[in-house]
């Protein structure tokens, strides 16, 4: 299975991005059955969804999942839905405050996530890392790059599953912040991430076992 994993660059006034670091701890390892792809976003509202659905053309993958940071996360959040809204608290890296606008003009109002979210919980809290299901990954990039992968796919009618994960931040990103902020090290979070990847590969051989 070929997985293309994606993380964001440091946004905000962060100098680090957990999902960056997990995704390149990813690709030092070996994890069977995967050939696994590794990219990092841009946090710009154009070169970020833009270099995902480049790479995504070009490599073919058989999966995507991107991750991102969700400050305050108590737990690795499994993302169910992307909406189709830009409505920003902060800039962009680009300098871009979008606010009420649709990303994709005619687009449908929101797709679910096409990996098996609930499994992926539920393998997260067998192995001991707190992990939820979320209902909204926000109105930022992270929503809006979900939601331009599983547009592509659905518009060029591919079965190509797709989905996002948020992670918390760091302990050193929290360090010092009054009043205290949720943290997970990033040593759990690769444990987590790579348990996820377990689950999606075997969810995905018994899905084309049956189809064929
Ligand atoms: N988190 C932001 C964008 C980049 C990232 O890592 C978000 O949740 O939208």
């Amino acid at each position: 299975m070929k997985l293309l994993i994606t993380g964001f660059e440091p946004f905000a006034n962060s100098q680090i991005n957990p999902s960056e670091e997990v995704v390149h701890a990813l690709a030092e390892k070996e994890i069977e059955g995967v050939e696994l792809l590794t990219l990092i976003l841009p946090v710009e509202r154009f070169a970020g969804p833009d270099t995902l659905i480049r790479t995504y053309i070009s490599a073919q993958p058989d999966v995507v999942l991107s991750l991102g940071e969700a400050g305050g996360v108590t737990a690795v959040t499994i993302e169910r839905v992307a909406i189709n809204l830009l409505d920003f608290s902060i800039s962009d890296n680009g300098g871009h405050l979008v606010t009420d606008k649709p990303i994709v003009a005619d687009g449908p109002s929101a797709y679910f996530a096409t990996l098996p979210t609930r499994q992926m919980v539920n393998t997260l809290t067998e192995v001991g890392i707190p992990a939820q299901l979320s209902y909204s990954a926000g109105t930022f990039l992270c929503n809006q790059v979900m939601y331009e992968m599983l547009h592509y796919v659905h518009k060029h009618q591919m079965k190509t599953p797709a989905g996002f994960v948020h992670l918390p931040q760091l302990p050193q990103q929290t360090a010092g912040k009054r009043p205290p902020l949720p943290s997970m090290s990033l040593d759990v979070m690769v444990a987590g991430v790579t348990a996820v990847i377990h689950t999606i590969t075997q969810w995905f051989t018994a899905n084309r076992l049956v189809q064929s």
